[in-house]
C-alpha cells in the first residue's frame, strides 16, 4: 500500500472519490460563528450542519461565505486539536456508523480557524469582536457554566472566576472572554453577537445569560446591562451520539481509503437540533438542512436530558459496576434493557411534558435502537466522566418530581446506591479498577467511605442531590438500595428486583 495521504487542503482533490469532501470553495469562506470547545461533539453536530449547508448552497453569494467557523481552546487541554486541526487545514473525517454495518464518511470543511487563549487571549477576543463574527458558539461541558450548586448564581468561588475579574484583557473562563469582546463591540458601536449553548443543559440559553450577565456585572454593572438587552442567548436541544475516537478508526481511514487523518469523529446516523429562532446579529439558513426553529424548545431539552442523557447514566452507572464497558453491551443484556425501558415508561415519562408532534412510546423506541448500534460503542467511561455535572441536570429533577407527585423512585434510587458504591471503590463488582474522571472525585469518595458510619452521607452531598436526604421517602428507599449493595454489588440481583416490583407501591 502507498503512504497514505495526509488529510489538508492539497490533498483533497487527490483522496479517493468514495470518500465525499467539501466541494465549495473553502478559501472564500469569512468566519461568521467562533466556536468554544471544539471536540468529537462540535464537529459531528454544528460543524457537521454548517458543512451541509456551504455543500447545499455552493457558496453562491458572499452571505453564504460569511459562515464559516474559528475553533477556540482555551486551555493547554485543547492543544492536541488546535495542534491536528491546524497540521490538517482544519479539515477532518466524520465516520458515521450505521446499526447494520453501513458506514458513510465525509471530510467537513467548514471550520477555517483555530484559536489557542491561553497562548494568547488577545487573539480570541479580538476575533469575537471583529465585525464578522455573529455568533459565538459553546460546548463547554455541563460543568463549564460556574453555577453556584446552593444559590444557582455565578460561582465567584472560583479562583479564575477571580482573577477574571481583575484581569479583564487576561481571562481563563469563557465568561471572561465574552464580556471582554462584548465590551469591545459595545465601545466600537457593532451589534452584540449572538452566544449560543450547545451544552446538555436545562434551558442552556437562560443559563448562559444568567452566568455571562452574573460575571459581567462584577466587573462593570453597566456593560452587564447592555449585554443583557442586547445578547440574544437561544435555548436548543442538541443530540448526536458521539463517542470517543479510538485508533482503530484512525487505521480504518488508512486501510479504506489510504488517507491519514489523525483525529477523526464518529457518531452515529441519528442526528437534532432544534433551536429558538431568537438570533442578535443574524444566522445561517441551518433550516435548509434539517436543524428545527421553534419558539419555545422546552419540552424538547425535558425530553431529551431526561431521556436520552439519564439513559445514558442509567446504564453508564449500573453497567460499570456490573462490570460492562460500552453502552451496546448494555442494551444487549435483556435485564438492561428491560430496567431501562421500565425506568423510562415508570419515573423519567409520567413527569414530563408533552412534545408536540412527538410520539413519546415511537422516541424511547428509537432511543433504545440508537443505544443498542454495535457499531457505536459508545463507552461507559465517557458517559460515567463528569457525572456530578451530569446527574443533577439528567437524574435528579425527575426524582423530585416524581416525589412531589407520588411516582415511583427505586430505579433512580438504585442507580444513586450503585453510583455511591462506584464512587467508593473505583472499581467493578469484581475489583477491576474503573477509569473515573469527575471534578469532585476525592469529596464522591471521602462522602461514600463514610456511609460506613454515617449512611445518608452520600446523599447529604447537597450540590448534588439539595435536601433529597431529608426526605423520609426517598431516604428509606435509597438506604433499601445501599442495604442491597453491601450485601452484594451485583446490580443485576438489585436490578431484578426493581423491575419485579415496579408498579407497585416504593
Ligand atoms: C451523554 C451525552 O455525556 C453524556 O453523558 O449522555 O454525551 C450524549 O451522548 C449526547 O448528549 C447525545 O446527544
Amino acid at each position: 500500500m502507498n503512504t497514505p495521504l495526509a488529510l489538508n487542503q492539497a490533498n483533497l482533490s487527490r483522496l479517493p472519490d468514495r470518500l465525499s469532501r467539501p466541494t465549495y470553495d473553502r478559501g472564500r469562506l469569512t468566519t461568521g460563528i467562533v466556536h468554544v470547545g471544539v471536540g468529537g461533539f462540535h464537529r459531528s453536530h454544528e460543524a457537521f450542519y454548517t458543512d451541509q449547508l456551504l455543500e447545499s448552497n455552493g457558496l453562491e453569494s458572499d452571505a453564504a461565505a460569511q459562515w464559516g467557523i474559528c475553533g477556540v481552546g482555551l486551555r493547554q487541554s485543547d492543544r492536541k486539536m488546535a495542534t491536528i486541526l491546524k497540521q490538517q487545514d482544519y479539515l477532518y473525517t466524520l465516520i458515521v456508523k450505521h446499526p447494520d454495518g453501513k458506514i458513510e464518511t465525509r471530510v467537513i470543511g467548514s471550520i477555517v480557524d483555530f484559536l489557542m487563549g491561553c497562548d494568547d487571549p488577545a487573539s480570541v477576543i479580538d476575533r469575537m469582536a471583529d465585525p464578522a463574527t455573529k455568533i459565538v458558539s459553546l460546548s463547554i461541558t455541563e460543568g463549564g457554566y460556574n453555577v453556584d450548586a446552593e444559590t444557582g448564581e455565578f460561582d465567584t468561588s472560583n479562583p479564575d472566576a477571580r482573577h477574571d475579574v481583575d484581569h479583564p484583557s487576561q481571562p481563563k473562563l469563557v465568561f471572561g472572554y465574552l464580556t471582554a469582546a462584548l465590551r469591545k463591540r459595545r465601545d466600537g458601536g457593532l451589534p452584540a453577537f449572538t452566544v449560543q449553548s450547545c451544552d446538555n443543559i436545562q434551558h442552556n440559553g437562560d443559563l448562559t445569560r444568567k452566568m455571562l450577565v452574573g460575571f459581567a456585572r462584577l466587573q462593570d454593572p453597566e456593560l452587564a446591562a447592555w449585554i443583557d438587552s442586547e445578547v440574544r442567548f437561544p435555548n436548543a436541544m442538541v443530540d448526536r451520539i458521539t463517542p470517543v475516537t479510538t485508533d482503530a478508526d484512525i487505521e480504518f481511514l488508512r486501510t479504506e481509503f489510504n488517507v491519514d487523518d489523525q483525529w477523526p469523529v464518529v457518531c452515529e446516523p441519528f442526528c437534532q437540533w432544534v433551536i429558538e429562532d431568537h438570533f442578535s446579529a443574524g444566522r445561517p439558513d441551518w433550516q435548509n438542512v434539517d436543524v428545527q426553529f421553534c419558539s419555545n424548545v422546552t419540552p424538547y431539552e425535558e425530553m431529551k436530558l431526561r431521556l436520552l442523557n439519564a439513559g445514558h447514566s442509567v446504564l453508564g452507572i449500573l453497567g460499570s459496576v456490573y462490570g460492562y464497558q460500552t453502552i451496546n453491551e448494555c442494551i444487549h443484556d435483556d435485564l438492561f434493557r428491560d430496567f431501562l425501558r421500565q425506568f423510562f415508561d415508570v419515573e423519567a415519562t409520567p413527569v414530563l411534558d408533552a412534545v408536540e408532534g412527538i410520539d413519546l412510546d415511537q422516541y424511547k423506541a428509537t432511543l433504545i435502537e440508537r443505544f443498542g448500534n454495535p457499531n457505536i460503542r459508545d463507552n461507559l467511561a465517557r458517559i460515567c466522566l463528569e457525572s456530578s455535572s451530569k446527574l443533577p441536570v439528567f437524574l435528579i429533577p425527575t426524582i423530585y418530581e416524581n416525589l412531589a407527585k407520588g411516582g415511583s423512585i427505586r430505579h433512580a434510587a438504585l442507580v444513586i446506591a450503585a453510583w455511591c458504591y462506584y464512587s467508593e471503590k473505583h472499581a467493578d463488582r469484581h475489583g477491576q479498577p474503573l477509569d473515573v474522571t469527575d471534578g469532585l472525585k476525592e469529596s464522591l469518595h471521602e462522602a461514600a467511605k463514610a456511609t460506613r458510619d454515617d449512611r445518608l452521607s452520600f446523599l447529604r452531598i447537597q450540590q448534588l442531590f439539595g435536601d433529597l436526604a431529608d426526605n423520609e421517602r426517598f431516604a428509606q428507599t435509597y438506604l433499601e438500595m445501599l442495604d442491597r449493595m453491601d450485601r452484594t454489588p451485583d446490580v443485576s440481583e438489585h436490578m431484578r428486583a426493581v423491575l419485579g416490583d415496579a408498579g407497585g407501591a416504593s
